[in-house]
């Protein structure tokens, strides 16, 4: 059976532009019926000292379980020179799973839906290009509603068109 999985995308280190394409290509190798937002440059959230970041959201239809799906992104990030996915600072590329079909999971490993999607416009923006209506599963809004809950700070710098 094959399950409705989001991710979200985000370089900030080296060729960004090129690590996000490379890891589009691999993700698209493992994937179903892959449907690609736009691109966008965004200041860092969170830890900001770091350099501005360029975000993307995809979905996908797989039959892993969100566990193998995990790993295999794991690989993925690896394979791109990610020494350290967990970490928060500055890196070629993180992928964080977002949703997982209607999916709710508090494992110490995997948190579905990812529990800080709803508070960064970097998710929600490129997100609501391509799932408006997607509803997330817990708070039973939709990613256009979430997006704009948003307040008005949090900076997109610019969106690059596919
Ligand atoms: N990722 C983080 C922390 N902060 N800020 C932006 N703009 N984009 C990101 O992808 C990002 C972030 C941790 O994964
Ligand atoms: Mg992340």
């Amino acid at each position: 059976m094959l399950n409705e999985v989001y991710l979200g995308l985000g370089s900030n280190m080296g060729d960004r532009h090129s690590n996000v394409r490379q890891a589009l290509g691999l993700i698209s190798s493992i994937a179903d019926n892959l449907t690609v937002s736009n691109t966008y440059e965004t200041f860092p959230q969170g830890f900001r000292s770091q350099p501005p970041f360029l975000n993307a959201a995809c979905r996908l239809w797989t039959n892993m379980n969100p566990f193998e799906m995990m790993r295999v992104l794991f690989e993925i990030q690896f394979s791109m020179g990610v020494k350290a996915p967990l970490l928060n600072g500055p890196r070629p590329l993180d992928i964080d799973i977002l949703m997982y079909g209607n999916l709710v999971i508090n494992a110490p490993n995997l948190v579905l839906p990812h529990p800080r999607m709803h508070e960064r416009r970097f998710v929600l923006e490129p997100l609501s290009e391509i799932a408006p209506s997607l509803t997330h599963p817990i708070l039973k809004l939709t990613v256009a509603e979430l997006l704009s809950q948003l307040d008005g700070t949090t900076g997109i710098r610019w969106c690059f068109e596919n």
